[in-house]
């Protein structure tokens, strides 16, 4: 009998996945956690029924949360991430060498199963001493500290479950305040063409907050329905323009080794397809 992951995030359309070896699947103290072998994915790691991560397409989607923000920026020291527990972003984030990260998760769970059964995921940055990290919950964290980071990345779940409240303007604004001048924050915004509601929620409440909000894209094949949407929020309206060149010299400099990233691409994933501006200004 073959058994069947079935992923019912979105109403009426599911992802099945043919389930190999199933390595973990329980009840963390905040979600349900599923790790498993596919064929075409390698191992993956479902949180609440929902795919988290897959071994062989997650550097698409963690190479363009972290040098996205980082070379657009210029001049990054310190990286937030909120969520994130796989250690991906941070593996990322740690590729440059100046760069030091605090990583905050609530669930302790998901990143010893992280280690333990996809270390390539994170290869090596939980053992990094420029990365700190922290067991907590992601808003009372940036309520609470008195820190600033120069670029936040929220690598959250979908907005349901523990992952909801990391949607809320209350939490984007205490991002905001934990921010150097000109700092960014990208956020998880789901695929745009099976979740237009959450892409336009975050949209009009980053909106209320910083001076330039946007997007940009990536195709991650195991998050089904269409490329996913990074969202962009800053005050510094500049840093959405650095043009290729510029951005081909700082990739240069940072010595990083890229599978999906690459100066042309950060250009182009900020160009939003009609249907996708169209759910961004649609009268409501
Ligand atoms: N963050 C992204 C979850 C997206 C899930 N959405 C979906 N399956 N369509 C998870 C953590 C990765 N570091």
């Amino acid at each position: 009998m073959i058994e069947l992951f079935d992923e019912g995030l979105h109403s009426g359309l599911n992802l099945a996945l043919e389930v190999g070896k199933v390595h973990y699947r329980d009840k963390t103290d905040h979600q349900d956690l599923m790790i498993f072998d596919h064929a075409r994915f390698g191992r993956v790691m479902s949180l609440d029924g929902a795919v988290q991560t897959t071994e062989n397409d997650e550097f698409i989607y963690h190479e363009m949360f972290a040098h996205v923000p980082i070379l657009a920026h210029g001049s990054v020291e310190k990286v937030l991430i909120i969520g994130g527990g796989d250690g991906g972003a941070a593996c990322q984030v740690l590729k440059h060498k100046n760069i030091e990260a605090t990583l905050v998760d609530i669930d302790r769970t998901v990143i010893d199963l992280s280690i333990e059964y996809m270390p390539s995921v994170s290869d090596g940055a939980f053992d990094n001493p420029r990365l700190e990290v922290v067991v907590a919950d992601g808003c009372q964290f940036v309520k609470d500290t008195a820190d600033k980071w120069d670029v936040i990345i929220i690598d959250s779940t979908d907005p349901h479950g523990p992952g909801e409240v990391l949607y809320t303007e209350e939490f984007y604004g205490d991002c905001k305040t934990c921010l150097t001048d000109g700092g960014i924050i990208v956020t998880q915004n789901g695929v745009p063409f099976v979740q237009p509601d959450e892409l336009r929620t975050s949209y009009d409440r980053l909106n209320d907050l910083f001076v330039d909000v946007s997007f940009f894209m990536a195709t991650v094949p195991s998050y089904v329905g269409g490329p996913l949407a990074f969202g962009w929020a800053t005050d510094n309206v500049a840093l959405r323009k650095v043009s290729t060149g510029i951005l081909a010299e700082r990739y240069l400099d940072a010595k990083i080794e890229t599978d999906y990233y690459s100066p042309e691409i950060h250009q182009a994933s900020f160009v939003l397809p009609f249907y996708v501006q169209k759910i961004l200004t649609a009268e409501e």
